[in-house]
């Protein structure tokens, strides 16, 4: 049997209180270790199924393994962008330099009008999902996504996502999104933005 390579849970650049008081520790506590490592857990099965699918050529659970493969793979690739966009306050320098910023202005006009409609599209997903700034044929887009398995673009980039499933913000927040978007723009690791960007466009 080809047995797939192993997930992990990426390692955090900071520690859980770290985020504070933007995002408090209890809420990345939960939303890593348990959130994230079940991504982790079921990416890791549902590939475990597939390779016993293909030794035993038997697919008829192909259905099931494929939504699994999506839910959970998806899940593990966008929380590990989204710990990685961030850093502690102090840390931050709080807008993008350089390439991306120019990229930015372009696209949007200012980093001012790139920030509201980030906001605004983040704000106005249904239930749960993201937004995200992505990179689509070398052009920057702000896309929502809605349950992340589904209705993707195919192709897109994703170089910075915020969370705004309810387990991301709900200890502090409870309904308010829009403070926890707002927050999160104080926490953005702008240099880690601006790595994703340059590497989109190789
Ligand atoms: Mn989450």
């Amino acid at each position: 049997m080809i047995l797939p390579t192993k997930h992990t849970l990426p390692k955090l650049n900071y520690k859980f209180n770290e985020l504070e008081p933007h995002i408090d520790a209890g809420t990345v506590e939960l939303h890593y270790s348990k959130h994230h490592q079940a991504y982790v857990d079921g990416l890791n099965k549902a590939e475990e199924g597939l390779a016993k699918a293909r030794e035993t050529q038997d697919f008829s659970m192909i259905k099931h393994l494929k939504k699994e493969i999506a839910f959970h793979g998806s899940g593990h690739i966008m929380h590990s962008i989204y710990w990685d966009n961030l850093c502690p306050a102090s840390k931050c320098k709080g807008k993008p330099t350089g390439k991306l910023l120019k990229a930015i202005e372009t696209k949007f006009g200012s980093f001012d009008t790139f920030v509201k409609e980030f906001k605004a599209a983040s704000t106005v997903v249904e239930a749960s999902g993201w937004g995200v700034l992505a990179v689509v044929n070398g052009e920057l887009e702000i896309l929502t996504i809605e349950k992340h398995q589904n209705l993707t673009q195919m192709g897109a980039i994703p170089i910075l996502v915020c969370d705004v499933w309810e387990h991301a913000y709900y200890l502090k927040y409870q309904n308010k999104r829009v403070a926890y978007i707002d927050s999160f723009f104080n926490i953005i690791n702008w240099e880690n933005v601006e790595m994703r960007y340059e590497k989109s466009l190789k």
